[in-house]
């Protein structure tokens, strides 16, 4: 891509499972989408209920594991977000780490704060199309807050 044409803005949704907030990451989580620049758009703490997190994890209702996924994530509470930025899909799965936290480098968020696949204590949409579903699905319209973040010039050009 030629030098100041600006790839796409994105929006994706980030979610800090219940281990996240029960091992007090919320603020340091959100820290790492901050410090790199992108704009907070929406965010909300919240108990889900079994058919959001039923509809949320619809593509593997067929996995051995789902069962105990629900669970999990009926634990606690969540923290929802809506961030956005050029590239923030991509850019926020690899600041996340791989979903086994074996595969996940130092540095990311589940290579620094987990061990096991099933208490990962993150979650980020992994294409653009998911996100768009997922954050209609976590966010009614009006929570998603337009203003100008007022460092957007340093950060892009
Ligand atoms: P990701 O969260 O990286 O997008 P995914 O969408 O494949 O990964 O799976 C959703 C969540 O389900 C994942 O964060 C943790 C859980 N999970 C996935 N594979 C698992 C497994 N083999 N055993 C236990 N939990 C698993
Ligand atoms: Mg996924």
């Amino acid at each position: 891509m030629p030098s100041g044409q600006p790839a796409a803005m994105e929006r994706t949704y980030i979610m800090i499972k219940p281990d996240g907030v029960q091992r007090g990451l919320v603020g340091k989580i959100i820290k790492r989408f901050e410090q790199r620049g992108f704009r907070l758009v929406a965010m909300k703490m919240m108990q889900p209920g079994r058919p959001l997190l039923e509809e949320h994890y619809g593509d593997l209702k067929a996995k051995p594991f789902f069962p105990g996924l629900i669970d999990y994530m009926l634990s606690g509470p969540v923290v929802c977000m809506v961030w956005e930025g050029e590239e923030v899909v991509k850019i926020g799965r690899m600041m996340l780490g791989a979903t086994k936290p074996i595969d996940s480098l130092p540095g990311t968020i589940r290579g620094d704060y987990c061990i096991v696949t099933g208490r990962n204590i993150v979650h980020g949409s992994d294409a653009v199309a998911s996100a768009q579903k997922e954050i209609a699905l976590w966010f009614k319209p009006e929570e998603l807050v337009d203003y100008k973040l007022a460092n957007h010039g340093w950060i892009y050009e």
